[in-house]
């Protein structure tokens, strides 16, 4: 059993985000996700989620391709939830290429290119012009 661990807001959830879920369940068994809480989205995007992180978690749960989901209070404690969740494999989008590599002694660590042309920033501000 591989299992597969990835994290992210998930924020207005569109076809980038379904993409990369669903890469990082094709290499393993078992995908788990951590969704960041609003605070912690606070914290690196100096704004809250359109979304409530109860809602995030409730879209990215339903996923026929995620085993399981939790809240991401820290990105400091990114080691603690690969061992807790007992994860093989960290996955990441590239946005985030090498800022997770310390915790290789604990798992492998795999960056998946971004889908191209589309992101949460960019719907929010299409939707402003309304
Ligand atoms: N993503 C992607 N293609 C896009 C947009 C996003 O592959 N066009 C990926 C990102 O690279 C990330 C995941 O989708 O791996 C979630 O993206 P965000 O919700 O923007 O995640 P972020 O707020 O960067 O949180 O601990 C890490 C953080 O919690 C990541």
């Amino acid at each position: 059993m591989k299992r597969i661990i990835t994290f992210g807001t998930f924020d207005v959830f569109h076809v980038g985000h379904i993409n990369i879920l669903e890469r990082a369940a094709s290499l393993g068994n078992y995908l788990i996700v951590g969704v960041s809480s609003d605070e912690l989205n606070f914290k690196k995007k100096n704004r809250f989620p359109i979304y409530k992180q109860e809602d995030r978690l409730k879209i990215i749960s339903s996923m026929k391709f995620v085993s399981e989901v939790f809240i991401e209070e820290s990105l400091e404690l990114k080691l603690e939830y690969i061992k807790h969740h007992k994860a093989d494999v960290l996955v990441m989008g590239d946005d985030w290429l090498g800022r997770f590599d310390w915790v290789k002694p604990a798992c492998e660590v795999v960056y998946l290119p971004r889908t191209p042309s589309i992101s949460t920033t960019e719907i929010i501000e299409i939707v402003r012009q309304f």
